[in-house]
């Protein structure tokens, strides 16, 4: 074969693959599928200012693989693209009574496990027809920044809450990645930014978390404080705006305006369980460990454990001055959990004598 007739077979095997990846996706229930060159990505100097600041708290898994952030290379070698899945998970159901847990902790699955089968499939789907590539599916874990490359792809702009925000889907929505060797062809990065003049998300949040617009400080942050602060009590400055929040926070997508028509057809995993509805905050502080893994195994709640849980209910009984929970509170001032411990302390204190 002469060098022409090379460069048109590999440039077909190109077209081919991507229009398979591009098709299976959507095939696999995705709700976007995008596809983005393997670059440095412009993030990453924000991202070192980010850690500079201290802004990442006492996340250390993102400061101790900074290096490897530089470039998909630091998760895959010889990486040249890296295709983009979203998959949203907003319905219509809410819950809104004595406790509020995030919106994308509702059902009965982490959605790490609902990405992953889905992306796995395409990885074997990848593997019949270019057994040669090499591929790897990532959500969260893996030292890539997936909004990045979620606009690098095409899929939406970063909003000044920081979310990656896509003009037809919103911003409920899951990222995951594929990097693979293999060479695709490529989606346009997205330029435009939507919000405007807006600011509703920086005026709404409860606990002044943007320092700037589009820069998240997770020190002062509900979802960072209520997920990822497990072992440690959260500063009392801070109690007051984590209102009724026990896992996660929705506030700064439930103002997006972006968000008003945000579709609802999010896969049946996601959809409120009805233990959730039936429980009331009192069950959430009268359980020990036992109880907390039958409610919560194999969702996102599990891995922040049952101290944690328990302590960010101690401060919503607090916020709403539940004088009928002043029994628990006081037991829980013996709980072998010193988070617990100060978080019942503080809550009783909060309470109007009776
Ligand atoms: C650590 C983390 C958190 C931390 C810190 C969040 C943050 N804003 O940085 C905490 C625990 C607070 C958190 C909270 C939430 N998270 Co989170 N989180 C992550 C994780 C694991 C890493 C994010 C990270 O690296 N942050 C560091 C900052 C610097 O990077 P970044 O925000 O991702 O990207 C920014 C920079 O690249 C910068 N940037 C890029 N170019 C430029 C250029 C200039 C000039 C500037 C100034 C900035 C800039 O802007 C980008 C967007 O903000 C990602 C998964 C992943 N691996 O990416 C999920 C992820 C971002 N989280 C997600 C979700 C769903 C949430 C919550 C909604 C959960 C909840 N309901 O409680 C909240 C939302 C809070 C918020 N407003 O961000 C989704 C977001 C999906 C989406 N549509 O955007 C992700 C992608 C997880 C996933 N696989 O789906 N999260
Ligand atoms: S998730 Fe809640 S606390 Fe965190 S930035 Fe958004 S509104 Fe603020
Ligand atoms: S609330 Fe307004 S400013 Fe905030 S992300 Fe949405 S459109 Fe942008």
């Amino acid at each position: 074969m002469d060098s022409a007739t090379n460069n048109q077979a590999s440039s077909d095997s190109i077209t081919q693959l991507s229009q398979t990846i591009r098709a299976s996706g959507i095939e696999l229930g995705f709700d976007v599928l995008k596809i983005a060159p393997a670059i440095s990505p412009p993030g990453y100097h924000p991202l070192i200012e980010w850690l500079t600041n201290g802004y990442h708290a006492d996340m250390d898994w993102i400061e101790r693989r900074q290096a490897a952030y530089e470039h998909p290379n630091g998760v895959l070698q010889n990486t040249r693209s890296v295709i983009v899945v979203a998959l949203n998970y907003h319905n219509e159901d809410s819950l809104e009574g004595e406790f509020r847990i995030s919106r994308y902790a509702h059902g009965s699955v982490d959605y790490h496990s609902v990405l992953r089968k889905r992306m796995k499939s395409l990885t074997r789907i990848m593997r019949d027809i270019a057994p040669q590539e090499i591929t790897r599916a990532v959500v969260d874990t893996a030292p890539l920044l997936e909004r990045d490359f979620a606009r690098l792809a095409g899929i939406g702009w970063f909003g000044k809450n920081t979310m990656l925000i896509s003009r037809e889907i919103g911003s409920w929505f899951f990222l995951g990645a594929i990097l693979t060797t293999a060479e695709l062809q490529y989606d346009a990065p997205f330029k435009k930014d939507y919000c405007g003049s807006c600011d509703a998300c920086l005026q709404a949040c409860p606990t002044n978390a943007f320092p700037e617009p589009g820069v998240l400080d997770a020190n002062r942050c509900i979802s960072y404080l209520t997920i990822e602060r497990r072992t440690r009590p959260v500063d009392e400055s801070l109690r007051a705006g984590m209102g009724n929040w026990v896992f996660g926070c929705d506030v700064c997508q439930e103002v997006c305006p972006w968000n008003r028509f945000a579709p609802s057809q999010s896969p049946s995993e996601f959809h409120l369980r009805d233990e959730l509805r039936s429980i009331s905050l009192e069950t959430l502080l009268r359980l020990d460990d036992g109880e907390f893994q039958k409610l919560f195994k194999g969702t996102p709640l599990e891995r922040t454990g049952r101290d944690a849980i328990v302590r960010n209910a101690a401060i919503a009984a607090g916020n709403q001055n539940k004088g009928s929970l002043r029994p628990v509170l006081t037991s829980l001032l013996s709980d072998s959990s010193p988070i617990v411990n100060d978080a019942a302390k503080w809550a009783l204190a909060q309470l109007a004598p009776d």
